[in-house]
């Protein structure tokens, strides 16, 4: 944060007083543009904690940081030189700092995550850890996002969807979708499932909290991200504390 302060260069900090004057004159003998990069530098090196340090390394605490922080800088590089710096800006949103941060692909870069956070934690117990376990769930949740088939009716207050596939695709919704239904129920959703040969009915009676109209947009997709824990059994699964 004290980053951020720094950003304005010694031009605008001549109008301040107060309770940053000892700062404001340590920073004015550095040449501004000088200040302003290592300012951005800090920043970027902020986000990256900031991700890292809440629910993961892309929690969404993390993101709301960074677009707050990133908002300050803008403005305030807006105020100062109007469109000067704003390539400047953008460079250090897409992380130009000299290090790739995409995984490119999104199941490797959740794996690489996940082995991240065991590698940091001196607590983790190897002889429980299994990450070829939360490979195969990545494969369910790559067969059941993308290769179900659905087709959704309405029933008395409710929808019903019928989830269908064949191989790897039907391994994938049997063991996701009633799992799912088991977590809809608990945060109090009125859900439940029935097998099929080649998939299961999904039916979700609507209610104050989830009315129709909101479930029928909902859908089968919208419906199977409620829910707060996915990501946190994504590390229980890689530590043998839970199996779909
Ligand atoms: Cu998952």
């Amino acid at each position: 944060m004290i980053s951020i302060m720094c950003v304005d260069g010694p031009r605008l900090l001549k109008k301040r007083h107060g309770e940053h004057a000892v700062k404001e004159v340590a920073m004015a003998k550095f040449p501004w543009k000088t200040t302003l990069t290592a300012s951005v530098l800090l920043a970027a090196t902020g986000y990256a904690f900031a991700q890292m340090s809440s629910d993961g390394p892309m929690g969404m605490h993390g993101r709301m940081q960074q677009g707050g922080m990133m908002d300050r800088m803008h403005q305030q590089m807006m105020q100062r030189d109007g469109m000067g710096d704003h390539s400047m800006m953008h460079g250090a949103q897409v992380g130009v700092t000299g290090t790739p941060t995409m995984p490119g692909q999104d199941a490797f870069g959740t794996i690489q995550e996940i082995v991240q956070i065991l590698q940091a934690d001196p607590k983790t117990d190897w002889s429980k850890v299994n990450i070829e376990a939360l490979r195969q769930h990545l494969i369910d949740m790559n067969e059941v996002t993308l290769h179900a088939a659905t087709t959704q009716r309405d029933v008395d207050n409710g929808i019903e969807i019928k989830v269908t596939g064949e191989g790897r695709t039907l391994e994938a919704i049997k063991r996701m979708v009633p799992a799912h239904v088991n977590e809809l129920r608990e945060i109090g959703w009125n859900a439940k499932s029935d097998e099929l040969p080649n998939g299961v009915i999904l039916t979700v009676i609507a209610s104050e909290t989830q009315p129709l109209t909101k479930l029928k947009a909902l859908g089968f997709m919208g419906i199977m991200v409620q829910g707060s824990h996915h990501q946190k059994h994504h590390l229980m699964m890689a530590t043998g504390q839970f199996v779909h």
